[in-house]
Parts: C-alpha cells; structure tokens; sequence
C-alpha cells in the first residue's frame, strides 16, 4: 500500500509538470492527497472486483491495478493508451482488471455500480463492486437512486465516498445541513460509517468490513473517506477560496508521510528502504512517461475506429 500511494502521488506530480508543458490535452483533475482512499479499498479487492471512478481518477486505475504506460499515454493522448485517446484523462477503462471506467459526469458511476452489482447476484458470483465518488456528487439524484436500489436488493457494492470538502469551488457546509454524507446511509437501511481517508490502514480496516459484507451477500454499504487534495479542483485552479489554515493542517495530515512514519516507527521498513521504494516508484513513473511520450497521436481517421460496428459483423446481425 505504502509503494502503490507513492506511486499515485508520483504519478500526479508528473501529469501536472507534464499539463504545464503543453502536452496534455484537455484538462486535469489531480488525485494527489486522496491516495489512501483508492489503496486503502482496492487493496481489498480481486482483481475479478468490480471499480467505478470519477473524474479524479488516476489513482482509482493504479490502485486497481492498470498499467501506467497505457494511463499516461491515454492522458498524453497516443494511440497506445487504454481507450485509443478515446477516453482521455476522464475516461479511463480496463474491463480486464475490472475498471469499468470513470467519468465527467459527476454521480453517474454510483447507477453503474449497482448495475454492476445486480450482475453479480444475477450470476451468482462472490464478486464485489466498489464505486468511487466525491462529496459533490451526493447531492445528486443518481446518488439516492444508485445507494437505495442496491439497499433494497442487497446488492454488492461499497459506495466510497471520497469527502475532500469540496466541489469545485463550493464547500461541502455550504450545500450540505448534516456533517457526514455517511450519516444519509440511515435512510437507506444501510450501514454507514465515517473515517479518516488520509489513514490507510483506517481506510483499508472499514473498507475490509465493507467488501466482506457484501461478499457474504449481505448488500451494501456507504464508506465515508474524509480526505483533502493537495491541488486545486482541476488545471491550474489556485482554490483560493480554501482557508490558509485549512490548507496548512490538512498538509501535516499527507497520509504518505504519516504511514512512512508508521511503517518507520514500527521497523516494518528501514530508511534504505523506504529510500529504495521511493526511487523505484519514481522509476516506473518515468518509464511510463518515456513510453508515453514515445508513442504515436493517432492518425485522424482512426477517429470512427471502435466507434461504428464494422460492415461484416453488421451484416451477421
Ligand atoms: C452532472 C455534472 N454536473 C456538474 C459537473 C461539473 N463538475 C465537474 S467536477 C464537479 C465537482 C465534483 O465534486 P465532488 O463530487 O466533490 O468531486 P471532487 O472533484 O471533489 O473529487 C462538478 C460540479 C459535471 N461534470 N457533471
Ligand atoms: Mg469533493
């Protein structure tokens, strides 16, 4: 878990320089500060598990398991990315890991996660989806659908909500009367619970509770992650409107540096170590990039690729 959050956090740092140089099309949404939330849950999961995501969702994919090359170079847009540069930074998908994919519209993976879930108890499998999303999204009409179709069938999904504080520029009091969007679990009839998204092992120790419920068949529950990125909302959003305060006492909660610490303080790792796993996350980072930016654009024809059926298979149906 320590080794994948630095690597997501690596990974980030170089998605920003490489956004500041020009080569990122489109915008960017930065899961750095959130890591222990995608770890802590994924580190539960199968690879036959189920993910949905959002549009912060590079460290949903790397948490799940997706190559890095292939996640750069579909953020760098090159034809060896994930989706051909159909996806882009909001839309990566890897069914074979189980990543369903993320998306830009906000609250639209909490149905997908129920539905993924549906599919599991219609296949009688002990398979579990787990669905990715913000504070923001909670307060969509998808999130009451999603959580109380899934409550009502016992459906197999944890629905993770990543509580960074924020939407956008919009804080999370100002839209919101009760504290914790973990609190809204009692009118579904559904377990909620509330921790402290920058503790790994605090998020890994309830997601586990989670996962375990609904593999048994038991249905679902809400995980509330309590979390804060280090970045503004997207590109070059300086959050102003974040207090220096606030900002300053989330930075002493970075849950990298607090589980180091941990991992230092219990001798679980040395510092050779943990200088050896810093370096070798930083490598892969940059191999990724370096096959990334190696890549190809894709030619524009390849535009209608894997969009329209092809004539042959057409004429089978
Ligand atoms: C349905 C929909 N409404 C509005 C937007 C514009 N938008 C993009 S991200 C975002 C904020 C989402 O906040 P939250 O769910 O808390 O996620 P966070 O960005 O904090 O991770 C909004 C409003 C959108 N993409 N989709
Ligand atoms: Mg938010």
């Amino acid at each position: 878990m320590y080794s994948q959050m630095l690597t997501i956090r690596f990974f980030e740092e170089k998605v920003f320089e490489l956004y500041g140089q020009n080569l990122v099309p489109g915008t960017i949404h930065l899961y750095a500060g959130e890591e222990a939330v995608a770890v802590g849950v994924c580190a539960n999961l199968r690879r036959d598990d189920y993910i949905t995501s959002t549009h912060r969702g590079h460290g949903h994919c790397i948490a799940k398991g997706a190559q890095l090359d292939k996640t750069m170079a579909e953020i760098l847009g090159r034809k060896t990315g994930y989706c051909k540069v159909k996806g882009g930074s909001m839309h990566i998908a890897d069914f074979s890991i189980g990543m369903l994919g993320a998306t830009a519209v906000v609250g639209a993976g909490i149905p997908i996660a129920a539905g993924a879930g549906l599919s599991i108890k219609l296949k009688g499998t002990d398979q579990v989806a787990a669905c990715f999303f913000g504070d923001g999204a909670s307060n969509q009409g998808t999130f009451h659908e999603g959580i109380n179709l899934a409550a009502v069938w016992h459906l197999p999904v944890v629905f993770v909500c990543e509580n960074n504080l924020y939407a956008m520029g919009t804080r999370q009091s100002s839209v919101m009367l009760v504290e914790n969007v973990a609190d809204r679990a009692s009118s579904y009839g559904i377990p909620g619970v509330t921790v402290d998204g920058n503790d790994v092992l605090a998020v890994y120790e309830a997601a586990h509770v989670a996962v375990e419920r609904a593999r048994r068949g038991e249905g679902p529950t809400l995980l509330e992650c309590k979390t804060y990125r280090l970045k503004g909302h997207s590109r070059y959003d300086p959050a102003a409107y974040r207090p220096k305060d606030e900002v300053e006492a989330w930075l002493k909660k970075d849950a990298i540096a607090r589980f180091q610490e941990r991992l230092l303080e219990k001798s679980i790792l040395n510092d050779a170590e943990v200088r050896r796993m810093v370096q070798q996350a930083k490598n892969e980072v940059e191999k990724a990039t370096k096959f990334a930016l190696e890549s190809p654009f894709p030619e524009a024809r390849e535009a209608v690729h894997d969009v329209y059926a092809e004539e042959e298979s057409a004429q089978r149906r």
